[in-house]
Formats: structure tokens, C-alpha cells, sequence
């Protein structure tokens, strides 16, 4: 028996144990920087449409893994007020294209911690008893303590969303797949700054049978959940 979603390229998870108790749905930098006017993205130049289309679709399986009592966390990109944990190459490459990480904006000081840019969109808040965690990279595990939570609570999947595809969603779900996670992308609950990257990514993940998952719809993993 087992519980499967209808995935690509093998039904999720591989071997059917998917349950709220070893189960988190990982929701990753729905932040205004990245999809709000004023934010990192939109100073930019790209097209928030794009970074905004898997707001809806979160919210339809946020409220179904909330009232099933799956794990849900959350994460942010952002850096210390003083700047301590911001490379300079990383400052650097961002005032190349205008949009200077630590530098002044409509939405605050750009992918600052405490900004208001910085602050999870209201649509997605999380609720209090949701773990959100911090990080200053692209990945999710690097200098944050996202792997001894899931360690500490017996987590084996890990359902990824949020934005951005091809950048923190695919190094996060790279390393966790690394670390032995079982791990299913849900394809209109991300979105990328550019579409093209934003389907090159979802087939990466894809290829040699699954190399860092599966991909399934958010309809597909609330059907199978349900
Ligand atoms: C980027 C992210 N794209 N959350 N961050 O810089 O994907």
C-alpha cells in the first residue's frame, strides 16, 4: 500500500510513506523583496508576475497541509543590519544590476533583516507555530539549523515552494537531496525571473530518473493527500 502523489518522473515518495508526521512542506522566500512592488526583484527590473504567479497556489495547499497537520516552514534570504554576513562579491554583483543588497529602497534596506522588504508577504504568513528560518545564502541548509529541525522532528520529505525556481528553491532542494530527503517540487507553487529558467529547472530535477526528486502540481499533492 502506500501513499503516492502523481509525480514526474516516479510517483512521490519513492517508497509510499508519506504522512503529516515525517512530512514538511517548505515554503521558501515568498518575501516582498522578491515578489513585491519596491522589493529586490521588481528594483531589478524583472517582471513580478512571474515571482507572483505561485502565491495562489501556495495558499491552496497551505490550507490544506495546515488542516492535516503537516509540518510547515518557512524560510528568508536576508543579511544582518551591520552587513557582517554579506560577501562583498555578493554586494558587488547586485549594485551591478541596481538593485545593491544592503542598499536603501522603496521597501527598506534591499534583503536586510527587519526591513520591511525583507518581511514574509502577508498572504503567506506564516502562523505562530511555524519555524521560519533565517538564512544569508541561496541554500536553506547553509548556516541556518534547517537540518537539525527536521533531524529533531523525524522528517523524510520535504515538499518545496516558493520562489525563486532555478536559484534558492533548486540549491535548497540540491542539498537536501544530498542529505538523503525524499524531495517533491511542487511546479506551480515556484516561479522563477525568467521562464525559460523556471522550466529548465523543473526538467533538471527530472532527469536521470529523478537526480534531485520529483515535480508534481500543487492539485496533484493536494489529491493525493486529501
Ligand atoms: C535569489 C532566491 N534569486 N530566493 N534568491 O536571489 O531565489
Amino acid at each position: 500500500m502506500g501513499r503516492f502523489v502523481a509525480a514526474e518522473p516516479y510517483p512521490y515518495p519513492y517508497n509510499g510513506d508519506l504522512r503529516p508526521e515525517n512530512t514538511v512542506f517548505l515554503i521558501i522566500d515568498m518575501q516582498t523583496d522578491f515578489c513585491g512592488k519596491g522589493g529586490y526583484v521588481d528594483k531589478m527590473g524583472y517582471d513580478l508576475s512571474l515571482t507572483r504567479a505561485p502565491i495562489e497556489p501556495i495558499q491552496q495547499v497551505l490550507a490544506v497541509v495546515r488542516a492535516q497537520g503537516y509540518h510547515v516552514m518557512h524560510t528568508r534570504e536576508g543579511h544582518r543590519p551591520d552587513l557582517s554576513d554579506l560577501p562583498e562579491n555578493k554586494r558587488w554583483r547586485s549594485r551591478q544590476i541596481g538593485a545593491g543588497i544592503g542598499d536603501p529602497g522603496p521597501c527598506g534596506k534591499i534583503l536586510v533583516r527587519g526591513e520591511p522588504g525583507w518581511e514574509i508577504i502577508s498572504e503567506l504568513a506564516p502562523l505562530p507555530e511555524e519555524s521560519i528560518i533565517d538564512k544569508p545564502g541561496k541554500g536553506s541548509f547553509y548556516a541556518t539549523d534547517l537540518d537539525l529541525l527536521l533531524n529533531r522532528q523525524n522528517i523524510q520529505n520535504i515538499v518545496l515552494a516558493g520562489i525563486t525556481t532555478d536559484v534558492c528553491v533548486h540549491t535548497t532542494m540540491r542539498d537536501a537531496n544530498d542529505r538523503g530527503y525524499e524531495c517533491l517540487l511542487l511546479s506551480d507553487c515556484t516561479g522563477a525571473t525568467d521562464y525559460g529558467n523556471h522550466l529548465a529547472a523543473l526538467k533538471m530535477v527530472k532527469m536521470q530518473g529523478g537526480v534531485f526528486g520529483a515535480v508534481a502540481t500543487a492539485a496533484a499533492f493536494i489529491a493525493a493527500i486529501q
